[in-house]
């Protein structure tokens, strides 16, 4: 982990120095100024000090399922943006670390809104549990701790990932306990100086800016937040990604299988699952009442 002393001063480099880089112009902004905020946060459980907030206890029911492209697949080619940047070539994955990304790897120099596998699964949907008014998701013994760090690289002019779930901590009916879930932001690119603007809300200190060197990386640490998290490169105007931060464990973002799966899940109550795409905001509900032990399915599909 990085002193405070150096993250400080890298906040202070990192405003000097993104500023006359994005000068020189990469390109027009996309598709990164929607504002949905997201409706399965988390504004009613952090305050944490009001002691009126009723429980509901994890339980051993889980759900699984799909979402699933309906319609035709996107025409997967490099952004203008990253055809149009003077250093074209540091902007697209390095044919080096196509490795490190597997089949992501093809998607990477694309427009990062719709990103869809090959058997339609659609990657970045958040799947999530809604916190009924009143009430906290008090976590299973086994989703307290979070020993592996959420990783967010920027091997070329792309954040992996476009959409990330974090879970740095749950709410105990009286405060946050942080789970030890940390977010390690990486610039695994060869050459290019990117910097991380994380834009949360400003009340709740998720406002961070760093500046991260080539092979250089950043341990940052969120708080559960009801903010819609925007991620930029202000060196790179085409560079975005979307963070959701929670106080519980049920939450995901898809990979391009489409898949999800949440697990420990509370039951005989009714819990209302969510269903968010950027291009699309929350754009789908299941209303489910689960008994201990099940298991269910969910099909869900999405239009472009
Ligand atoms: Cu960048």
């Amino acid at each position: 982990m990085k002193p405070v002393s150096y993250l400080a001063f890298s906040i202070l480099l990192a405003g000097a120095v993104a500023l006359p880089l994005s000068l020189t112009g990469c390109g027009p902004k996309k598709g990164a100024d929607k504002t949905d905020k997201p409706d399965g946060g988390t504004e009613k459980t952090t305050g944490g000090t009001d002691g009126k907030k009723t429980a509901i206890p994890a339980g051993t029911a889980s759900i699984k399922g799909r979402v699933v492209l309906s319609g035709e697949m996107p025409d997967y080619k490099p952004r203008e943006a990253i055809l149009k940047h003077k250093e074209c070539a540091g902007c697209v994955l390095p044919q080096a670390l196509e490795k490190d990304f597997g089949d992501y790897s093809k998607y990477m120099d694309a427009d990062q809104e719709w990103i869809v596998g090959s058997d339609k699964g659609v990657a970045n949907v958040v799947v999530r549990l809604k916190i009924p008014d009143g009430k906290y998701f008090a976590p299973a013994d086994a989703d307290k701790t979070r020993t592996a760090n959420v990783v967010l690289d920027q091997p070329c002019c792309a954040f992996y990932p476009h959409v990330l779930v974090l879970y740095p901590a749950y709410f105990d009916g009286k405060a946050l306990v942080k789970t030890g879930q940390k977010l390690l932001v990486k610039n695994s690119s060869e050459k290019f100086i990117h910097n991380t603007k994380i834009e949360g809300n400003p009340l709740k200190d998720n406002q961070k800016n760093y500046q991260i060197q080539p092979k250089g990386e950043n341990l940052v640490e969120l708080t559960p937040n009801d903010a819609d998290i925007k991620v930029r490169c202000d060196v790179h105007p085409m560079m975005s990604a979307r963070f959701f931060v929670y106080d519980h464990p049920y939450a995901m973002a898809t990979k391009e299988d489409g898949a999800f799966k949440l697990e420990n899940l509370p039951v005989d109550t009714p819990l209302t699952v969510e269903f968010w795409h950027e291009a699309k905001g929350m754009f789908k509900t299941e209303t489910i009442s689960l008994k201990a032990g099940d298991s269910k399915e969910l099909s869900i599909t999405l239009s472009k």
